[in-house]
């Protein structure tokens, strides 16, 4: 089966590590560290399992990046305007970025850019959900970044507190970066709704429709379902949990709709005077869980896409090798 996440391995019954007295200081001195909030450099002790779980966030997350150039990719030639154009190559480019100060964060954990790229291509490493679909009209561009980059930023401002210090550095100019996209969605989306014809309103209401729920879902299952939360919460890996957050992210975006003039297509969205926060719909978990097992509507699309790309950029690295080659003979001359 064609799947991004073949996880078997992690179910079978694993066999018992026996510790020594050695190792049992070492974390019990980590854990003591992580309680006073002390940040942990790549040369710090860690125990493994923190190291894999940052390798595995760390790198889903570069993917995630990698690949969700691809939605917004698709409308670079055929963006309205200049500037619009403009905008949209900045932002299409500052994922790339993004993509590597994360690959290089996940390489300070001990694991290779080929090892994770392989992962990628194979289709067996994760990547965010949202990336899965497909971007129908300009309209999408806008939403993906008042919804999809607000999800992001929502999610990853306590990223930059994350325990692991490397990956709290990137992630602070990640959110910087984020922070325009997210705001030049919006922008667009206010030009369209306050300038726009009927039909260009319309347009932005169905782009809400169909990214409304897939953003809520970016910020991963509920935190009953969500295995890995809350040891991330205790490593500080994690800051605050997915229902939290996905809270926050309504909370927050609920308004700017109001402004927008735009409704989410949520009929159990209702003001929680007692609670002082929106109450919404059940998301529908089915759906998520198949997205993110490979059968979203592009999940084939995007990896087929990232597979090609690495094929086309064969002669780049052969070049970059035979260069480096080269130098390396004539240094050794000299
Ligand atoms: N999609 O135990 P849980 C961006 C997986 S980049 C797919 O809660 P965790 C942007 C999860 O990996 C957006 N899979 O996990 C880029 C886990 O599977 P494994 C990406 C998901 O790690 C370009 C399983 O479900 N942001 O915004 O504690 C343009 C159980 O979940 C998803 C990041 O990566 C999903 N939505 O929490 C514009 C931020 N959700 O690994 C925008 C960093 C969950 O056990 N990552 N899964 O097989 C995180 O904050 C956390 O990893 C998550 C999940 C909140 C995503």
């Amino acid at each position: 089966m064609y799947t991004q996440a073949m996880d078997l391995m992690a179910r079978e019954a694993k066999p018992k590590v026996v510790k020594s007295a050695e190792d049992l200081q070492r974390e019990e001195a980590f854990e003591a560290r992580i309680d006073a909030g002390d940040f942990i450099e790549a040369k710090d002790w860690m125990p493994d399992h923190y190291r894999k779980t940052l390798v595995r966030q760390i790198s889903q997350h570069a993917h995630s990046e990698i690949v969700g150039m691809l939605p917004e990719g698709n409308w670079i030639t055929r963006a309205p305007t200049l500037k619009r154009k403009a905008i949209l190559l900045a932002k299409v480019q500052d994922e790339g970025g993004h993509g590597l100060y994360l690959y290089a964060a996940a390489e300070t954990l001990g694991t290779s850019r080929d090892e994770m790229t392989e992962a990628l291509l194979s289709g067996k490493a994760k990547y965010s959900s949202i990336f899965n679909y497909p971007t129908l009209t300009w309209a999408d561009i806008g939403v993906i970044g008042w919804l999809v980059d607000g999800a992001a930023i929502m999610n990853q401002v306590p990223l930059c507190r994350c325990s692991y210090a490397p990956y709290a550095r990137a992630m602070i100019r990640v959110c910087r970066e984020e922070s325009f996209h997210q705001r030049q969605g919006y922008e667009s989306l206010l030009t369209m709704m306050t300038h726009g014809t009927a039909a260009q309103k319309a347009m932005v209401q169905d782009a809400v429709n169909r990214w409304w729920w897939p953003s809520l879902m970016m910020f991963g299952p509920a935190d009953k379902d969500s295995p890995n939360s809350e040891q991330s919460m205790r490593w500080g890996i994690k800051r605050v949990t997915n229902d939290q957050l996905r809270q926050k992210f309504v909370d927050a975006t609920i308004p700017q709709a109001e402004i927008l003039g735009v409704t989410v297509p949520d009929p159990a969205l209702k003001w929680n005077a007692a609670r002082d926060s929106y109450d919404f719909g059940e998301i529908d978990w089915a759906e998520f869980w198949r997205v993110v097992g490979g059968e979203g509507p592009c999940n084939r699309e995007r990896l087929a896409a990232r597979n090609k790309a690495w094929d086309d950029g064969a002669w780049v690295r052969d070049a970059a090798l035979a260069h480096a080659r080269k130098q390396a003979v004539k240094q050794e001359a000299a």
